[in-house]
């Protein structure tokens, strides 16, 4: 049985959904979880699935599900972005899954989809389906904030009456195809991933202060200057990892907030984000240690305080074994020879829904290995080529 999708319908909704949003230039997007084009989007979605013959549903994270009749595969990931995103990180699992849940319902079969909600973890990491997988509660997600220090809580709530959870027995397993967001597909010129497993991430904000002064009396020897304390703790960071980090490993300072970010001010206080990554649960609480023990000598050698967060992660994930070989054999029918396991560096919902469903992923290029900027895209045949290998691969679950 071969359901019958459109590929042209498919990239049609991809360009529909990109509007909401479209920024920068090419086909950017500024799409943050719960901002208006975020939820303007969700309305669209909704009523996507909806004229699809699928039953919408959003619960209290703004999840959106289409439910099928019947246990059958759930296919989607995320429509949210980063504060610059491109129209296809997230957006073109949720697209694909539309299109295979249509084409199910008009061949009388049972696929679902989904649009987890802010997967780019503007308050948290993967906020609606660390809850959805049961990896934190709607309370604690509620207690999260975002940059500016405002709540999941106080934004969720715009969503007024939401629906209940739904329950995971409804689905026989997940599937989520993703852009690359990595440079292997690009430059081996493969067409599709089968992803084996995705890395675990670790998150902390932290906030250094020392004491706010006159940038032009107070003495170097003097100054308790914040910004010099986050400067060498990048420095012996850096140094102190080496040692136990594999070329894989990343770490990441995104975000920095400095205070009172003037230039004729020494900065009393800064706040920033810590970010590691690793496909090994021991090497990220090494990396923790050394991060903490560095904090320890900074805060001495500089005479800062250091407040350093509670830690947001989400461990690594092994694929299913049976539903990537759906997608392995999938991928030697539709492009025989021209596909490749391989990890994820990136996080998807897919990690926090295998705490709750047998997953796997499959992976599109991405032009230039690039995302995460307005920048991001892929050839619309590699689309088309991963929409044809996911409903291949669908098909044999059903
Ligand atoms: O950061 C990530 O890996 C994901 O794109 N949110
Ligand atoms: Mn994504
Ligand atoms: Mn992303």
């Amino acid at each position: 049985m071969t359901l019958p999708i459109q590929p042209n319908r498919f990239l049609s909704d991809l360009h529909s959904l990109r509007q909401f949003g479209a920024a920068g230039v090419g086909k950017g997007v500024q799409r943050r979880a719960f901002s208006e084009a975020d939820l303007a989007s969700r309305r669209w979605l909704m009523d996507q699935i909806e004229n699809a013959g699928l039953t919408p549903h959003m619960d209290a994270c703004g999840n959106i599900f289409g439910l099928a009749d019947g246990v059958g595969p759930l296919i989607g990931s995320h429509t949210d972005s980063q504060p610059e995103g491109g129209w296809l990180d997230g957006a073109l699992g949720v697209i694909a899954g539309l299109e295979i849940a249509r084409a199910a319902k008009e061949a009388g079969r049972p696929v679902s989809v989904v649009s987890f909600q802010d997967e780019e973890g503007r308050f948290g990491a993967l906020t609606g389906s660390s809850v959805w997988g049961g990896a934190m509660s709607l309370a604690e997600a509620d207690a999260l904030t975002d940059d500016s220090g405002d709540s999941f809580a106080a934004a969720r709530a715009v969503l007024g009456k939401t629906g209940d959870d739904v329950d995971p027995a409804r689905f026989s397993g997940f599937l989520e195809m993703h852009i690359e967001q990595g440079p292997s597909l690009d430059l081996s010129g493969e067409k599709i991933g089968v992803v084996t497993d995705i890395v675990g991430i670790r998150d902390m904000r932290i906030t250094m202060t020392g004491q706010q002064n006159h940038a032009g009396t107070t003495p170097m020897a003097l100054r308790r200057d914040a910004f010099q304390a986050l400067s060498g703790f990048n420095v012996l960071l850096n140094d102190r990892l080496r040692n136990v980090v594999t070329p894989q490993t990343v770490w990441t300072i995104g975000h920095v907030t400095l205070h009172p970010n003037a230039s004729s001010v020494v900065p009393g206080r800064v706040t920033f984000s810590m970010q590691w990554r690793d496909g090994d649960l021991d090497r990220l609480a090494r990396m923790e240690a050394v991060i903490r023990d560095v904090l320890t000598t900074i805060a001495a050698d500089c005479d800062v305080t250091v407040e350093p967060s509670e830690v947001l992660g989400i461990d690594p994930v092994p694929m299913d074994p049976a539903l990537q070989k759906a997608l392995a054999q999938a991928a030697e029918a539709e492009v025989p020879g021209k596909w490749r396991k391989m990890p994820s560096g990136a996080l998807h919902d897919a990690s926090n829904v295998a705490q709750v469903l047998p997953v796997a992923m499959l992976f599109v290029p991405s032009i230039g290995g690039v995302s995460h900027t307005f920048a991001e895209d892929t050839a619309e045949a590699d689309l088309v080529t991963g929409l044809q290998v996911l409903a291949r691969a669908a098909t044999s679950l059903l």
